[in-house]
């Protein structure tokens, strides 16, 4: 009997960790082909249309109105390609300059991701060159050259402070072949659609809703690298008392990242 109920009590921690496990990832698969489809609104109405038929107001007025689509997105943007040779009169068609991730003006660079769409949440970002900071560039040149959705390790966002990690989609001038090589299609990007995953503030109100009882502690892992895992939600504290934990994959869409989600009774069961 008491072997039973010690297997029953595992069994209820596997199926809960499996519940939030799933439940996250596909809230986080919805937001990520909405921004998706956002980057195609970008491409169709800024690039396909001669003169542009998107500015600041349509953008923020749209992904306002359909903010619901991304519950796990604290806000989206789009940063333009920039080379260095066009910041003059880009910024003299702006009229403001481009400035660092710390609000200073930017020196000089190769090139630039300023921001010049966003959604009202994160307006903080307008301006800001998205290359100057280090999460948000390594995204950009990866999704560039890979023409695919990519996510950045977890660390603290701009604004918030919480802990999150980025999505970024590429957007190309023109549809680009299946076969083009890497440098065409670097040569051939506009700019890039993206937005942060507040993971500290909009997964804690995630599994709230699903408080469970017996209540269990939720963490979530970047195992990219295996030996040294990043915490991405959950207190990062030594465990209490040596208790079982179980392990949930996840899977948020970028195979070059690796995620998984540890689960544990928050008491002595
Ligand atoms: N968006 C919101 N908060 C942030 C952030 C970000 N990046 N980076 C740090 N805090 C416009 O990849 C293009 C959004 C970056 C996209």
């Amino acid at each position: 009997i008491r072997r039973q109920s010690i297997r029953n009590v595992e069994e209820g921690l596997v199926s809960m960790c499996e519940e939030r496990a799933r439940m996250l990832q596909d809230r986080f698969a919805v937001s990520v082909n909405h921004v998706h489809a956002l980057a195609i609104l970008v491409s169709t109405f800024h690039y396909q249309k001669e003169p542009a038929a998107l500015d600041q107001e349509t953008f923020a007025d749209y992904t306002a109105r359909t903010a619901f689509e991304r519950p796990l997105l604290n806000g989206v943007a789009y940063a333009q390609r920039v080379v260095h040779t066009q910041r003059e009169l880009f910024e003299m068609q702006q009229g403001w300059v481009i400035r660092t991730m710390k609000r200073e003006p930017s020196p000089i660079q190769d090139e630039y991701a300023p921001v010049i769409y966003s959604q009202e949440t994160v307006s903080y970002i307008e301006a800001l060159d998205m290359m100057s900071g280090e999460e948000d560039r390594e995204n950009i040149l990866r999704a560039r050259a890979t023409g695919k959705a990519v996510l950045t390790s977890p660390f603290r966002l701009l604004g918030s402070n919480h802990l999150g990690v980025v999505l970024t989609f590429p957007v190309y001038r023109e549809d680009l072949a299946l076969d083009v090589t890497e440098e065409e299609r670097i040569e051939a990007t506009a700019g890039y659609l993206g937005g942060a995953f507040d993971v500290e503030s909009l997964v804690e109100n995630l599994l709230s809703q699903l408080a469970g009882n017996p209540e269990i502690i939720v963490k979530v892992y970047d195992v990219t690298n295996a030996s040294e895992p990043l915490i991405m939600y959950g207190p990062d504290l030594p465990d209490g008392f040596p208790s079982p934990s179980h392990t949930s994959m996840l899977d948020f869409g970028d195979p070059f990242r690796k995620h998984n989600m540890v689960c544990r009774y928050s008491k002595e069961p």
